[in-house]
């Protein structure tokens, strides 16, 4: 095995931090710390920067958040000099950013690319990490981050006779870099959530004939994407410092216009013009009409009856509209945000099949056999989602103390302080782990968060000696706790969500991210650091 050392360090660990991932999170966690002159190694699996963006390829994918929020706010003259295109940014521009932001920092000498971290091991004697990869690589640190995103690990179902499908065979999480063109393919689509609703339109289009194979109907609120014009880069560019503040204020870290009102306490015509309006606006503004959309089932019914008569209104067949109309509740799980979703159903060249009560038999040589018919396709797109939050540090093998996997901690569900640490496993950091806001927030300001918090908690402990840290039993049990007793709170625990790991067959069904609003735990984060770390033991 090769070792990586770095220059000068003959005792202690080859650097002072491993980052696992370069996505978002690895390339600013690497930028803070090369800062703080700290040494640091990135490893990452793609061939570039990117994370989510350099694996999602597949038509169609844009980010639900508005660009000019949904991007860095560390460095005010990249806020500056960056011109986003669109409301909705497009994957590659988002790619695009990534890498201006890779090169603009020179970040990529410090990354190691093509290189998947396969086990992170904590040395009791040395007090430090081992890490392996994939190429046979092994080095140490005195700290391993995680910074491997949430939804980054792709859950393909293990439908019968997967392997025997003769065509081509995409996942939406891990689509090719190569162009895939559809043009005079009979396609099949697995799956009806973000992924599917953004793809469908555009395969919908190249395609001979799409199958959509719908097994939970989601809900989608109109992007109205539009290209951004120069005034409307200068109003935001000369706003942003305000934009930003006003966004750290909100639950979702995102600067949207939330009402204070109750929908229950508005009357029928006053909420259908407030849910007409935000409907006109689009985007998931819409569920900031009124406060207790997410608590109040009967509030939230309104919400989802205005958009099932959208639904209705836009999709010529009413059998198909009553299909795509889902009947659970509206942002349980992740609400989408779609540009000609339902109106591809009046395709003539669309087929639903609706396998909400018989799931789809078996993969066969030809195609996808359901409800006893046989659908031959040339391709089949799974867009069947992820084993979020969990899946992507689960697929290391992550050992701390006395040879405790995270596996064997997490049996029945993630257990961490505040998302960040895990006791037991000493100098480990995940950024937006579960039990933070991360997917229920604006990702860029989550992250930045984070990374400013453990790149401070580094600081802290360089500056006074200490060597390890890690949370407290008693500390940890509390977190855990506090975040399933808000979650508790909500409608989210009424469907079968990604959020909750029900999409995982033998996943513990916990509700994983923190949902109590980004200013209240960066609040709880910020007072733990002032006193001292409370809650981490120091050595
Ligand atoms: O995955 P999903 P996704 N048989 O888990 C179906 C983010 N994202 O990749 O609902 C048949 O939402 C499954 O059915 P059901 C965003 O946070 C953001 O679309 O379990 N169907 C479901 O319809 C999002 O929430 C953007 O009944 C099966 C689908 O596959 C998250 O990523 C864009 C099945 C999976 O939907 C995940 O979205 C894209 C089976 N055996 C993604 N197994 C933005 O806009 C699963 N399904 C930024």
């Amino acid at each position: 095995m090769a070792e990586m050392k770095a220059p000068g360090s003959r005792l202690g660990p080859a650097f002072d931090a491993v980052i696992v991932g370069a996505g978002f999170a690895g390339m600013y966690m690497l930028y803070r710390l090369r800062r703080l002159g700290f040494s640091v190694r990135a490893f990452e699996a793609g061939s570039d920067v990117g994370g989510t963006w350099y694996w999602n390829r597949y038509p169609g994918a844009r980010c639900d958040v508005e660009s000019v929020q949904y991007s860095y706010q560390f460095d005010a003259a990249l806020e500056q000099e960056w011109e986003w295109s669109e409301r909705y940014a497009a994957q590659p521009e988002l790619l695009r950013y990534a890498r201006h932001v890779a090169e603009r920092f020179d970040l990529k000498r410090d990354i190691q690319f093509n290189c998947t971290v396969t086990s992170a091991r904590f040395d009791a004697t040395r007090g430090h990490w081992l890490i392996e990869s994939s190429d046979q690589a092994r080095t140490s640190a005195a700290f391993c981050i995680m910074a491997t995103g949430c939804l980054s690990a792709p859950n393909l179902p293990a439908f019968k006779g997967l392997d025997s499908f003769a065509g081509d065979r995409y996942h939406t999480g891990h689509w090719p870099h190569a162009d895939v063109d559809f043009a005079d393919q009979r396609v099949a689509i697995i799956g009806t959530g973000s992924s599917a609703v953004q793809s469908i339109p555009i395969i919908a289009r190249q395609a001979k004939h799409l199958y959509v194979f719908q097994r939970t109907p989601n809900y989608a609120v109109p992007a109205h994407n539009h290209p951004l014009t120069a005034d409307q880069l200068k109003q935001v560019k000369a706003d942003y410092a305000a934009m930003r503040k006003r966004a750290k204020q909100t639950m979702t870290g995102i600067d949207f216009d939330y009402s204070d009102k109750k929908a229950l306490e508005t009357s029928p015509q006053d909420r259908q013009r407030e849910y007409e309006r935000r409907w006109r606006h689009g985007g998931l503004w819409f569920l900031g009409a009124y406060q207790d959309l997410m608590v109040e089932q009967a509030a939230n019914d309104t919400a989802a009856e205005f958009v099932r008569g959208k639904i209705r209104e836009r999709v010529d067949s009413q059998e198909v509209a009553e299909l795509l109309a889902p009947k659970n509740t509206i942002g349980c799980k992740r609400l989408c945000v779609d540009i000609g979703y339902y109106e591809s159903f009046n395709r003539e060249n669309v087929s639903l099949i609706d396998v909400s009560s018989e799931p789809i038999e078996e993969i066969t040589a030809r195609g996808v056999r359901a409800r006893g018919i046989d659908y031959e396709v040339d391709a089949i797109v799974f867009a069947t989602g992820f084993d979020a939050m969990t899946g992507s540090l689960l697929r290391i093998d992550i050992r701390g103390r006395n040879g405790l996997t995270l596996k064997a901690k997490w049996q029945e569900g993630p257990r961490s302080y505040l998302g960040v640490a895990i006791a037991q496993f000493p100098n480990l950091f995940m950024i937006t782990g579960p039990g933070s806001p991360s997917v229920l927030t604006n990702m860029l300001p989550t992250i930045e968060q984070h990374v400013e918090w453990i790149a401070d908690a580094l600081s802290f402990m360089r500056g006074r000696g200490i060597a390890l840290i890690e949370p407290s039993g008693a500390a940890e049990d509390d977190w855990v706790q506090h975040v399933a007793e808000l979650a508790g709170h909500t409608l989210r625990y009424t469907c079968g969500s990604w959020y909750l790991g029900v999409n995982i067959a033998g996943k513990p069904r916990v509700f994983m991210p923190y949902i109590g609003g980004f200013p209240r735990y960066v609040e709880r984060c910020n007072e733990i650091a002032a006193n001292g770390y409370q809650g981490f033991v120091l050595t």
